[in-house]
């Protein structure tokens, strides 16, 4: 439960947006002739391997990326705690050069005769690690975009896209989980990402920014919260100057604000505050949209500024992992030759690359 794997989650679209326009699922046959098996798997005969295929719709410029078979079992909920399935992470080739300007996520029925969409519920979350370039402010592999339950699709203003180059190498994590008891032999994941090809109108190019009140790589980032009020911060020294367009978050129950701070003088750049509960448990935490086609909030290089948390734990005792906060959003660096480069030798690095999808999530 590291953070929100998604960057770009603040531009997030609602429910209703994301079903206007989807693309219907292919049929079963069609989605399993889609997706070639690994050499392994011809050692073992009736056995199918999870894999994953690219493909490029020029026409719709859209890249698609089927993932599958994924067996989602059933299970006997006694609880409401769920079950989860983590899938390993499948690694995939980028096929063209240009922006990425969103990311919608379907899940289809690969035993269905005709095109058949499972439930949305059975995703937790879908998310993308880009192995091919650094998060701006810790030594770890970009974390694209992702998408939960809540938030099927992810749409960046017109105008707008994430560069992304031929054979940059993005890796594919995903859980799931059944719904009602009921068992999905075969599950589908397809992954559509709208694209600007390179040679058109040149987009305004942002990056995926995050900044964490706990960063802690490879393993989680919450903490035990304490019982009453409590902050937990962290610095960070900005590698290159740029500006965020926009900014969201991720936090817990409990939570209260999480801002942005000058370190240097103490200013409050941003501060995003919760809407809870009557009891503290969260509702929704704020956004902000600086907006895309006039000045963004400026960070300087080499300057320190600080995310900041402040929790209000009214339990009485300590809740174990119970605190976690980051501020996620879109950044536009002065320079993007600047940004800092991934070294895949760092024990850093390694390290978080051993732990893609496994502390990734959503919600
Ligand atoms: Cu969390």
């Amino acid at each position: 439960m590291r953070r929100l794997a998604s960057v770009l989650l603040v531009f997030a679209a609602s429910r209703a947006a994301a079903q206007t326009g989807e693309r219907p699922c292919p049929a079963g046959p069609a989605l399993r002739a889609s997706v070639s098996q690994p050499a392994s798997a011809a050692s073992m005969p009736g056995m199918q391997m999870t894999s994953s295929a690219v493909q490029v719709d020029s026409a719709r410029r859209e890249i698609r990326i089927v993932a599958g078979p994924f067996r989602i079992a059933g299970m006997a909920h006694e609880s409401d705690d769920m079950m989860m399935m983590d899938t390993p992470v499948l690694r995939v080739a980028w096929p063209v050069n240009g922006w990425v300007r969103g990311y919608s996520v379907q899940l289809c029925d690969g035993d269905a005769a005709g095109g058949t969409a499972l439930a949305h519920e059975m995703v937790h979350h879908v998310g993308l690690a880009n192995y091919s370039r650094r998060e701006l402010l810790y030594p770890m592999v970009e974390r694209l975009m992702a998408v939960g339950k809540e938030t099927p699709r992810v749409s960046l203003p017109g105008g707008v896209g994430v560069p992304l180059a031929r054979g940059d190498t993005l890796g594919l994590y995903s859980a799931f989980h059944d719904v009602d008891g009921k068992t999905v032999e075969r599950a589908y994941v397809i992954v559509t990402l709208p694209w600007i090809p390179a040679g058109h109108n040149h987009p305004i190019e942002v990056m995926p920014f995050f900044a964490d009140a706990n960063s802690v790589i490879g393993g989680t980032s919450a903490w035990d919260l304490p019982p009453g009020r409590s902050e937990k911060s962290s610095e960070f020294t900005m590698p290159l100057s740029g500006s965020i367009l926009a900014l969201g978050g991720h936090v817990h129950d409990y939570a209260r604000s999480v801002r942005l701070e000058d370190a240097q003088n103490g200013k409050v750049l941003v501060r995003l505050d919760t809407k809870l509960t009557s009891d503290g448990h969260l509702i929704a935490l704020g956004k902000r949209v600086f907006g895309f086609h006039e000045e963004g909030l400026p960070l300087v290089a080499n300057h320190r500024y600080r995310v900041i948390a402040q929790y209000d734990n009214p339990t009485g005792h300590v809740l174990k992992q119970g605190g976690m906060a980051s501020m996620a959003g879109a950044f536009v660096p002065d320079d993007v030759r600047e940004w800092p480069r991934l070294d895949p030798l760092n024990a850093d690095v390694k390290r978080d690359i051993a732990s893609v999808g496994s502390h990734d999530m959503v919600q």
